[in-house]
């Protein structure tokens, strides 16, 4: 059944990407339902939820009437209809940048899908491999160096202040935790700090639902000396 107008229905799974929109609707103060779907379950092979998502991913969203996948897309579409101090529209001077980040978030997300593969969805250590998780966790953090170098120049990812660029791109630094140590990169335990002290974080943090995919606050790559 379609959401009422104005009503955003969002399919979350818990500190999924799906994250960022659930933030972004709270920090923008959108009205939203939330279906919450289970990571390792079926649901998101669910053939109703494949005809929304076609890869069977989470976010997607229904909203106006009509579904959308891609959580950047969705924070793209939510700002341009209905949050336009978070979006720079075509014309304005950040345009570019807002763009270049709102995309360099799936930078960060391909290093954070491998690494929760490595650490979490391959269950057997013999499935996993150490020199992956190392140069992973590596990559990771070089590509968050530029994320820490541009808020501590701006307080927030552009100039001109806080916008869904710091939506898309603060999710995969909240959850980088769990892989590289934010503090040894400059600029970014307190960029991180300024994002999870805005009550729409707080607020999205509250609803997000049970952790059940990065159950350990660390996860630190084995050793890969032979055994
Ligand atoms: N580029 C997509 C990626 C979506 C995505 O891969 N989501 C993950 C959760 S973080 C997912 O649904 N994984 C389920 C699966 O791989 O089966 C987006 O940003 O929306």
């Amino acid at each position: 059944m379609a959401a009422g107008r104005g009503v955003v229905k969002l399919w979350h799974v818990p500190q999924a990407r799906s994250f960022r929109v659930l933030w972004f609707l709270h920090e923008a103060d959108i009205a939203h339902e939330v279906v919450t779907l289970d990571f390792g379950g079926k649901s998101l092979r669910d053939p109703a939820f494949l005809a929304i998502s076609p890869a069977g991913r989470v976010p997607a969203a229904e909203i106006d009437g009509q579904t959308m996948f891609e959580s950047g897309a969705i924070l793209e579409y939510l700002s341009e209809t209905r949050a336009q101090p978070f979006w720079r529209a075509p014309g304005h001077a950040e345009r570019r940048s807002w763009l270049e980040w709102l995309h360099y978030a799936e930078t960060i997300g391909q290093h954070m899908a491998q690494l929760t593969q490595q650490h979490i969805v391959l269950r057997e250590d013999w499935m996993r491999s150490p020199t992956v998780m190392k140069l992973e966790a590596m990559r990771l953090a070089r590509v968050l160096a530029a994320v820490g170098a541009a808020a501590d120049r701006n307080g927030w990812l552009l100039p001109s202040g806080f916008s869904a660029v710091d939506v898309a791109i603060g999710y995969g630094v909240h959850m980088a935790r769990h892989f590289i140590r934010i503090e040894e990169v400059p600029g970014l335990a307190a960029y991180h700090a300024r994002l999870t002290a805005r009550p729409g974080f707080q607020a999205a943090a509250a609803a997000d639902g049970p952790v059940l995919i990065y159950t350990r606050d660390f996860y630190e790559a084995p050793d890969d000396s032979p055994r």
